[in-house]
């Protein structure tokens, strides 16, 4: 099977790249389909900003953007739900929502409880959205994500949990150099067993090394860059460009032998 993609669907008006531009449920599942159209094999379906600085939203608010949607791309494509927020999780799971895209590592049990039909991914963060770009600190971040992210996926397998991936959280209490080191051992995480999901899609550390503007969308730097996730052997990629990723990835499939 080769590196699968999960399109982006952030019901926010607040999101570093696409704040705004799905905020009404009507353009939002319309975006939803075309990015299954575009070959995504998950749609993540977020209703609260997570970028560096965000304020929380409440938990009636999240449920409100995101629950009509999931339910309306359910019937047709695969839906995660990007939340930290245990209520939220279990009501989309409810409108179907298969997959808990967690930022937070901690929703397992919910996964859980749904039954074996119901996955999770842990994803690593250093501190909270709102403070945690200002100095984050590692003595070996690929070691401390990587320790991590394997105790919590222990835990959702013993709770019961059948599918659950590991993500380094790219950007979530990272410096450039943090990132580039997840990225550059990205090995050490695949070599865990667990499938590993990467996103680095339009994100800030492109910017800084391309000297894209802070609006750009990096659409170039983050092709690459989830080429070279499916050639270290990442499972999945959760990108914004749906339809250029799946050709990039197509086409390195062709000529690089891609590991899974
Ligand atoms: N990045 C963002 C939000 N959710 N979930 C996972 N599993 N991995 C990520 O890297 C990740 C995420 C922030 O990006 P966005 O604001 O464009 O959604």
């Amino acid at each position: 099977m080769g590196c699968r993609v999960m399109g982006i669907l952030n019901v926010t008006p607040d999101s570093f790249s696409d704040g705004g531009r799905w905020s009404d449920p009507d353009r939002a599942v319309a975006h939803g389909l075309a990015l299954a159209a575009g070959g995504a094999d998950v749609v993540d379906v977020g209703g609260e900003s997570t970028r560096p600085g965000a304020e929380p939203v409440g938990e009636g608010e999240e449920r409100r953007r995101v629950l009509p949607v999931v339910a309306a791309l359910a019937p047709h494509v695969r839906v995660s739900v990007d939340t930290r927020k245990a209520g939220v999780a279990e009501a989309a799971i409810e409108a179907g929502a298969t997959l808990v895209n967690d930022v937070s590592a901690s929703l397992w049990p919910v996964a859980a409880a749904a039954g074996g039909e119901v996955g999770w991914v842990a994803m690593h963060m250093q501190g909270e959205p709102a403070t945690m770009q200002r100095r984050p600190r590692y003595g070996d971040v690929v070691g401390e994500v990587k320790s991590f992210l394997l105790e919590r996926a222990a835990a959702a397998r013993d709770a019961g949990v059948g599918e659950v991936w590991v993500d380094p959280g790219i950007g979530f209490g990272k410096t450039l150099e943090h990132n580039l080191a997840l990225l550059a051992h990205l090995r050490h995480l695949v070599g865990s067993g667990f499938p590993v999901l990467v996103g680095t899609s339009r994100k800030g550390f492109l910017g800084a090394l391309t000297g894209e503007p802070a609006t750009g969308d990096r659409l170039e730097a983050s092709l690459a860059t989830a080429v070279w996730a499916a050639t270290q052997g990442a499972a999945m990629v959760r990108v914004h460009d749906v339809a250029p990723t799946v050709d990039a990835l197509r086409l390195a499939a062709r000529s690089v032998p891609v590991p899974g």
